[in-house]
């Protein structure tokens, strides 16, 4: 077989590491990013051990691991900052790694560093016109007249992905009622007082919403938020309207967080809230992807991994695991279809084996994390909140701090190999 040519669509999170694991087999792929190189997105984001795994894999957990707050225990609060329980979200001893919070931006920039040191080459402001199908190649054609043929094209382009819509046509990601709003603050600006009565990180469940506090430089200096709470849905003008109305955004924080008449918060939440940088708030509006029966276009040339293929909520801090574990995962399938000894009639049988190991996976993800989400949301009755309380409390009496997450955490890509024909 000619030397093997794959164009990624798009350089976020699954984009680059796909490209890293098939370098490290010997193929080739280019990545193609309709954003400038300049563009950045703010907040921070968590790493789970499953994610951590995948980026130890690629070479870059070393260097994440110093540039983000690591952390095992996450403690359970009320809105008083009465403790509710603790639970591992990562443990040296149990999975390997501990939990990482750490900038988005920094994850981001370790990728495509190494895609430069390795030699990828990644072409940026490029929109594609068209993708055509023909046997076993694909025509793609950009917006500035470029055309490649290529063996296979794979979408990484996120959740509002234009890849997907080729392969399951009107699967519009749905509004899901909830967004978040991420800040932080500089420690010293926290009075002792405040931090004393609040032990970090700490998820904080309260009637007009939940709030995360979690420390997200490497010596913990600075303290970073994350609150969930009931939206307005609005179209993507709207969003990205709102993203850039700081006063906007720190107003529904206040109205929940500080002045809210039906919760008490902690003084360490209304602390944050006073004293964030308004300038460096964002907002992140859930959405959720319809399922997709398959990945893959018909003749399996086209393929979509990451947040085009499923969009996991927020609430297990799973999303960017999976884009990674399904970046892994498709990198070891495609080293496996280039092999010298592969039967090229067996392509769709092997990508079907592909699939079904990440839905199977994803399928339990999303339970994990959607019976957690439906916590998050604000109750409106007081009688609901003790309720809520005394059930994340039982839980963590009945699992005990390892929360029955093993499965999650310990996952190791590499499985993979064992089900592809
Ligand atoms: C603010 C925020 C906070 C988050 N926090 C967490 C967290 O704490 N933990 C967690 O696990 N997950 C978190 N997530 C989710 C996580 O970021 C995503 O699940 C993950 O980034 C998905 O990776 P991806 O590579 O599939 O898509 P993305 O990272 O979204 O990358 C898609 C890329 O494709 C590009 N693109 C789009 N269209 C095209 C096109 N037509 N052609 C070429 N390129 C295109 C985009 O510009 C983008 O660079 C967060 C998301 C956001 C927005
Ligand atoms: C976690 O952070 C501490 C410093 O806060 C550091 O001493 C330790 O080595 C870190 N552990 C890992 C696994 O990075
Ligand atoms: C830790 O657990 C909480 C609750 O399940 C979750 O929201 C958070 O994102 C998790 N963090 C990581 C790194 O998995
Ligand atoms: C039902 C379920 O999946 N519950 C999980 C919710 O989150 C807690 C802690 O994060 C876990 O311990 C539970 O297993």
């Amino acid at each position: 077989m000619a030397k093997p040519n794959i164009v990624i669509l798009g350089c976020g999170f699954a984009g680059p590491t796909l490209a890293l694991i098939l370098k490290q087999r010997g193929i080739s792929s280019t990545i193609y990013e309709v954003r400038p190189e300049s563009y950045t997105q703010g907040g921070n984001i968590a790493l789970a051990p499953n994610a951590l795994r995948v980026l130890d894999h690629v070479g870059l957990y070393e260097q994440i691991r110093t540039q983000g707050f690591n952390y095992s225990e996450l403690n359970f609060d009320n809105s008083e900052g009465v403790c509710l329980g603790t639970f591992l979200n990562g443990s040296k001893s149990l999975y390997n790694y501990e939990a990482v919070r750490i900038h988005r931006t920094i994850v981001r920039d370790a990728l495509r560093d190494k895609l430069k040191f390795e030699g990828i080459p990644i072409k940026w402001e490029k929109k594609y016109k068209s993708l055509v199908e023909k046997e076993d190649k694909v025509l793609v054609t950009f917006e500035d007249g470029e055309e490649v043929l290529t063996d296979f094209v794979i979408g990484t382009d996120g959740i509002h992905s234009a890849v997907r819509e080729l392969i399951a046509p009107n699967t519009h990601p749905s509004f899901s009622g909830l967004m978040g709003v991420m800040g932080h603050v500089d420690r010293s600006e926290l009075t002792q007082e405040a931090l004393a009565g609040v032990q970090l990180p700490n998820f904080l469940f309260g009637a007009s919403g939940s709030f995360a506090i979690m420390p997200s430089s490497f010596d913990g200096s600075e303290i970073g938020y994350f609150a969930t709470i009931e939206a307005e849905d609005r179209d993507r003008h709207g969003w990205s309207k709102l993203e850039s109305d700081k006063e906007e955004l720190y107003k529904m924080l206040a109205d929940r967080f500080i002045e809210n008449k039906q919760t008490h918060w902690n003084p360490l939440v209304q602390e944050l809230v006073k004293k964030t940088p308004k300038d460096e708030l964002s907002s992140w509006p859930f959405f959720s992807v319809p399922h997709l029966d398959r990945w893959f276009s018909s003749n399996g040339r086209i393929i979509v991994i990451g947040d085009s293929a499923h969009a996991i909520p927020p609430t297990g801090g799973q999303g960017a695991a999976m884009a990674f574990e399904d970046a892994e995962t498709l990198g070891y399938t495609l080293t496996r279809i280039f092999s010298s000894n592969f039967e090229s009639g067996e392509l769709v049988k092997t990508l079907s084996a592909w699939q079904k190991h990440r839905t199977d996976r994803i399928a339990n993800v999303l339970a994990f994390t959607t019976k957690n989400g439906t916590m998050r949301k604000s109750s409106p009755h007081r009688y609901e909140q003790v309720a809520k309380e005394w059930l994340i409390w039982a839980m963590f009496k009945w699992q005990g701090e390892e929360g029955g997450v093993r499965w999650m955490y310990n996952y190791n890509a590499e499985a993979v190999r064992s089900v592809l024909p």
